[in-house]
């Protein structure tokens, strides 16, 4: 009989439903808007009255049946997928992991922070500012008018905007003078930028130091001091330096301190153009018209300056024979530290 044949095929399509989207599918087919439950119903009218009870009873009875054995059928389909999936994965709990690869500082970091904790131990206070700096700043200030000879001894990046990338931290000095008010003691570490060819002492990258104390009776011993004191905390171990005269416009008398090269231990080597030296460290007493920059009073307030080479200073304490390598970005270099 039709009825029992419907009732029959619908029980033998559930069973063999495999997947959900099968189920969903088989779902439409008899009680969907236009499922075969649905539309039989809606054709009951067509029958003979005598027939038209028993076949409403029929499709009632088909669709409650459905509609409590779908949600049966669905949690036991997703049950066997579950575990068919489950079948079918490995775990092999002796492969190894996947490690993460943990970062570290730069050498440059390194070195600067052990400057920043001797200094601070001495008293001196940290100073940040712009590496985009204005000409006042970086030469005027520091006694090098516009037509100047010495700017030629730094080689400049110019900005559109009139400004330009700083070439040495001493940019920092007049900024200082104003910001801090002496008396003083001051370390302002930064990146610095010139136009230059590049070679294995030199780079157009590279870090400095600055050393800045002002107070009223500042001597070139005092400074002698401070500077030894920063050379031993960080190359530790015993080295020769040479201090010799040295010409900046911002400071008088000037001094340069050069550092036995340490890569080739004063033989001579591409680092010191073989010469055994390196010049690591320019100093000398505040010029007065830097001091008057600063809006002080140069009778009253006396100060000395250095500038520390640092990427260099990184070069001797590693023995790192090219600079270079220190902004290069090759990471087998960077991950020996
Ligand atoms: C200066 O930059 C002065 N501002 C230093 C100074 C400060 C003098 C305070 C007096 C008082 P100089 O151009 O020589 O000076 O640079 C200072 C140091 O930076 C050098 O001794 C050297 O160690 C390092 N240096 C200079 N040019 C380069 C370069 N192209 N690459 C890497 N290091 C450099």
């Amino acid at each position: 009989m039709e009825h029992t044949d419907i009732f029959k095929q619908a029980m033998q399509e559930l069973a063999a439903v495999r997947t959900i989207q099968d189920l969903h599918a088989f779902e439409a087919r008899y009680l969907g808007r236009k499922g075969l439950i649905t539309m039989g119903l809606k054709g009951l009218k067509k029958l003979p009255p005598d027939q038209r009870k028993q076949r409403a009873i029929e499709l009632n009875g088909l669709r409650k049946e459905l509609e409590s054995a779908i949600p049966k059928r669905e949690a036991e389909v997703i049950r066997r997928q579950a575990q068919a999936q489950a079948e079918n994965e490995h775990f092999d709990i002796s492969m190894p992991g996947i490690t993460n690869r943990a970062g570290h500082a730069h050498p440059l970091t390194l070195v600067q922070q052990e400057i920043m904790d001797v200094f601070e131990r001495m008293g001196f206070y940290v100073m940040d500012y712009p590496e985009a700096e204005s000409d006042f700043f970086n030469f005027e200030a520091l006694n090098i008018p516009k037509d100047h000879p010495a700017r030629d001894m730094q080689d400049t990046f110019f900005l559109e905007d009139g400004n330009l990338l700083r070439t040495h931290t001493s940019a920092g000095q007049v900024r200082a003078m104003m910001e801090l008010k002496p008396p003083f003691a001051a370390i302002f570490p930064g990146r610095v930028y010139r136009y230059e060819a590049t070679d294995a002492s030199h780079d157009h990258t590279f870090d400095q130091v600055e050393g800045l104390m002002l107070d009223h009776r500042i001597s070139v011993a005092n400074m002698l001091y401070y500077m030894q004191t920063l050379l031993e905390a960080v190359l530790k171990r015993s080295m020769t330096v040479r201090l010799r005269p040295g010409y900046f416009p911002f400071v008088e008398p000037g001094f340069e301190l050069d550092i036995q090269c340490m890569v080739c231990g004063g033989k001579g080597c591409p680092v010191c153009k073989y010469s055994g030296w390196v010049e690591l460290m320019p100093c000398g007493l505040v010029h007065p018209n830097v001091i008057r920059a600063g809006k002080l009073d140069p009778a009253q307030w006396q100060g000395w300056a250095f500038g520390l080479g640092m990427s260099r200073m990184v070069m001797m304490r590693y023995e790192i024979d090219d600079i270079r390598l220190l902004t290069g970005g090759d990471l087998r270099f960077i991950e020996q530290f």
